[in-house]
C-alpha cells in the first residue's frame, strides 16, 4: 500500500485537478488510515437498500437493493482525499456509480438546493446540490480496483474529492433532497458547513455569513 509521492507521479495520478500543491495545512499520508466515528456496521445484503427521498421531482421515493445498485453503470474517478485532521492521500482510484447517475435516475424537484447524505447509524453529511452534482462525486464500491473493505465503507461510500473527506460518508444508505440547508453529523459538531480544503474551511467558527444555516 501507499502511493508514490514524487511530484511527477503526483501529477500523473491526479488528472482532474488543476492544483499542483496540497491544500493548505495538509501533509501526505502513506498507507490508508481508517478514520470514522463509531463502530463499523455489519453489511446485511437482504436488509440493505439505497434510498432517495425528500423533495424528489415526482414526489415519490426511490429504492435500490444492493444487487440493483451495483448493477448501475460503473465508472472510475481518480482523486485525492483530504481529511480535516490534516492528512491527505493522493491519486486514489475510486470505482462505482457517479452521483450524477443517481441524480439522473431519481431527480430532485427544481426547488432542491441541498442534499443530506445518510449512512448507517444515522451518520449524515450535508452538501450543496452543486457539490453533490460534481462530475467527480462518486458512490464508490471499489478502491484501486479492489472492493472496499468493511472499515473503509463496504459496500458503499460517497466520495466528493473537492471537499474534506467527512463530506463523503462511508456505509452510505441514501440521500435526502432538501429545499433548505441543514447541518449533518460533523457540521453540527464544530466542523465547517461547506468544508472546502483549498479554502481551509475546517471549523464552524470560520464560517462566513451565507456559508451555513444558523447554529
Ligand atoms: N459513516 C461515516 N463516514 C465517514 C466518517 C464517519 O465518521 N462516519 N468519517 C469521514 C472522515 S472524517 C474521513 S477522513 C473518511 C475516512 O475514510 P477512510 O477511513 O476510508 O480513510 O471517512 C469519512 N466518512
Ligand atoms: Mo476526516
Amino acid at each position: 500500500m501507499g502511493h508514490p509521492v514524487g511530484r511527477a507521479s503526483r501529477h500523473a495520478a491526479q488528472p482532474y485537478t488543476a492544483h499542483p500543491e496540497l491544500p493548505p495545512g495538509q501533509r501526505l499520508q502513506r498507507g490508508w488510515p481508517v478514520t470514522h466515528y463509531g463502530p463499523v456496521p455489519k453489511f446485511r445484503p437482504e436488509r440493505w437498500e439505497f434510498r432517495v427521498f425528500g423533495i424528489t421531482a415526482d414526489g415519490g421515493t426511490r429504492g435500490w437493493t444492493h444487487e440493483q445498485f451495483t448493477a448501475l453503470p460503473y465508472t472510475t474517478v481518480t482523486a485525492d482525499l483530504h481529511c480535516v485532521t490534516k492528512f491527505s492521500m493522493l491519486g486514489v482510484e475510486w470505482g462505482g456509480v457517479p452521483a450524477a447517475t443517481v441524480l439522473e435516475l431519481a431527480p430532485p424537484a427544481p426547488a432542491v438546493t441541498h442534499v443530506m447524505v445518510w449512512a448507517e447509524y444515522g451518520f449524515s453529511s450535508n452538501l450543496r446540490l452543486a457539490d453533490f452534482a460534481s462530475e467527480h462525486a462518486i458512490f464508490a464500491t471499489h478502491k484501486d480496483g479492489e472492493p472496499l473493505t468493511a472499515e473503509h465503507g463496504f459496500p458503499l461510500r460517497l466520495v466528493v474529492p473537492h471537499l474534506y473527506a467527512w463530506k463523503g460518508p462511508k456505509w452510505v444508505r441514501g440521500i435526502e433532497y432538501m429545499t433548505a440547508d441543514r447541518r449533518g453529523f460533523w457540521e453540527e459538531r464544530g466542523y465547517h458547513n461547506i468544508g472546502d480544503p483549498w479554502r481551509e474551511q475546517r471549523y464552524t467558527y470560520q464560517e462566513e455569513p451565507g456559508d451555513g444555516p444558523e447554529l
